[in-house]
């Protein structure tokens, strides 16, 4: 069994109604099964800045699944709703990162982990340190001062 961490991302249509059924999706993977979810946070946009905030959360899967199977099942669910990939970094009605698989460590043109900037971004450390708060990740360390080196990146947790 492995624990994997799965960043979700939402910014167009109802980013707070999306998040929370691609949750509900995340449940339905083989062999997989959710076990932490983080609250739901509003948060600046990161990158192309002209566009609306996000609405970013953070899950734990326990999976039999390798990584690149997990990866392609988390396509798949981004698939399921409506995802259209244009532009780097535009506006998207869900985005699944897959952050962390246990320790592992990957480096192939389909899939980099741990993932490759999650240890720059709010809003994906934020509601990672709710789940997981003493979790080292791999080349990175542990999460505490990584969120404080981006306490700059507005980000703001919902009432749940
Ligand atoms: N995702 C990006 C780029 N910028 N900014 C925020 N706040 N949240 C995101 O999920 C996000 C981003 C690329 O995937
Ligand atoms: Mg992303
Ligand atoms: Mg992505």
């Amino acid at each position: 069994m492995t624990l994997a961490y799965v960043a979700l991302g939402a910014n167009l249509d109802d980013p707070q109604l999306t998040v929370k059924a691609a949750i509900a999706a995340l449940g339905s993977i083989p062999l997989t099964k959710c076990v932490a979810v983080s609250s739901l946070y509003r948060t600046a946009p990161v990158g192309l800045r002209n566009q609306p905030d996000f609405i970013n959360a953070v899950a734990a899967l326990e999976t039999r699944l390798a990584p690149q199977a997990l990866l392609d099942e988390l396509f798949g669910i981004e698939q399921e709703f409506g995802r259209r990939r244009s532009v780097k970094n535009a506006p998207r009605t869900l985005d699944l990162d897959l952050l962390l698989h246990d320790e592992h460590v990957v480096d192939t043109p389909a899939l980099v982990l741990p993932h490759p900037r999650m240890h720059q971004r709010a809003f994906v450390l934020a509601p990672l340190a709710e789940i997981a708060p003493d979790l080292v990740i791999p080349g990175h360390g542990a999460i505490a001062p990584l969120l404080r080196a981006c306490a700059e990146q507005h980000i703001e947790r919902l009432a749940s």
